[in-house]
């Protein structure tokens, strides 16, 4: 297989498991890395071997020498680096949330679509083992036409002294990880229609908001629910499971605690163990997240080799980062939000 040359932008908490993930991947390495603090990257190019080191992204796009941009920084830099990539034309990868706002958003997918580059959004939830199960399961018509659902993630876990940024910013879970559980929502029970969300600050420690509870009405009809916490204390933490409800008309699917995966129809109960790998370099409990990210970046190999749209393409998670927007509108505003409206 041909190798593609990648050069990653960040090199920050989350980009030493996207090294390690590019470690793995069939198909590609990284050549070049970039970071603005020379302390991150002399930790991640001397752990990871790399010598072309930039602490200016647009060095290194003129130095050239890849064929694609893998970029691991915070949400503020997204959008000028994504339109980098495109000016270069070089084909991109960009960090979840996609960008501060939707027209943001919007005209990255464009000036993407306009350079005739691809761009995928590091959208990795919808890639864990145990969600890519409930999918199968589904797809395989195991419990009929679904018409409910309930996607759930709260947790007590202490996630500020990793990512030290989210305790700061104005807005919190629903922007952070609110932002996968409505994407794995989208991802099992398809487009949404319309929302309604509430969302609340428990912690009085961070600024931003760390509990919500949002109503998705979806376009074939399902309704479901996501809630999302960090302020939940329980004796057995589940940090990162997202925990996945779904009523069919001939069944039902329950991804609950532990990677438990149970199935009823009329056939009887079937339970399976649906953890994810523990790769050579993960550690728990993020090891979940940690062999979704290896999935992904193979996933962007893949379609890129193939000319072929990636799952999380810009244009796709635009319907997710719509949800974002929604959400918080409709929580501040205590109103039911049109979704198609905004796209
Ligand atoms: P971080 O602050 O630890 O790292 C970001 C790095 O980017 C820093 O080292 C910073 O110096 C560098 N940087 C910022 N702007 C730059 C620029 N213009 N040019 C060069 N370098 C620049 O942040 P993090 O926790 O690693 O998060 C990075 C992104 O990953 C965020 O968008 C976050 O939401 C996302 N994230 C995703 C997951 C997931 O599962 N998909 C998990 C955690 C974090
Ligand atoms: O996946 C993420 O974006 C992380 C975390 C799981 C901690 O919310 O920020």
């Amino acid at each position: 297989m041909t190798e593609l040359k990648g050069a990653l932008i960040g090199c920050g908490f989350f980009a030493i498991n996207q090294m390690h993930a590019w470690n793995d991947v069939d198909g590609a390495d990284i050549v070049a890395i970039c970071d603005r603090d020379p302390g991150r990257l002399k930790i991640v190019g001397d752990q990871f071997g790399i010598e072309r080191r930039y602490r200016d992204a647009e060095a290194m796009f003129a130095d050239g020498g890849f064929d694609f941009a893998d970029i691991a920084t915070t949400v503020q830099s997204h959008r000028a680096l994504v339109e980098m990539a495109a000016r270069n034309r070089v084909p991109a990868i960009c960090q979840k949330p996609f960008a501060k706002t939707l027209s943001d958003a919007k005209a990255m997918v464009e000036a993407c679509r306009n350079a005739g580059v691809a761009l995928m959004v590091h959208e990795n939830f919808r890639w864990q083992t145990p969600v890519q199960a409930v999918r199968k399961a589904l797809a395989a018509n195991a419990i009929g036409k679904p018409f409910w659902g309930r996607f759930s993630f709260r947790s007590g876990y202490d996630v500020f002294s990793g990512q030290p940024y989210l305790a700061e910013g104005e807005r919190f879970i629903i922007e952070d990880l609110g932002i996968h559980t409505l994407d794995i929502a989208r991802y099992i029970l398809g487009d949404v229609s319309s929302l309604t969300a509430r969302a609340e600050r428990v912690n009085p420690g961070i600024k931003g908001e760390d509990v919500a509870t949002i109503l998705l009405d979806h376009e074939n009809g399902a309704t479901s629910v996501v809630d999302v916490s960090y302020a939940t204390k329980l004796s057995k933490e589940p940090f990162p499971e997202t925990l996945i409800e779904l009523d069919g008309a001939e069944g039902t699917i329950r991804l609950s605690q532990g990677y438990r995966l149970e199935i009823t129809n009329g056939r009887g109960t079937t339970t399976m163990d649906v953890s994810p790998r523990l790769l050579p370099w993960a550690s728990r409990p993020w090891h979940n997240i940690q062999e979704s990210v290896g999935a992904i970046q193979q996933h962007w190999v893949d379609q890129l080799k193939r000319g072929e749209e990636h799952s999380t393409s810009g244009a796709d998670n635009l319907k997710t980062f719509a949800l974002v927007e929604a959400a918080y509108d409709s929580a501040a505003q205590r109103k039911t939000v049109d979704v198609k409206a905004m796209l």
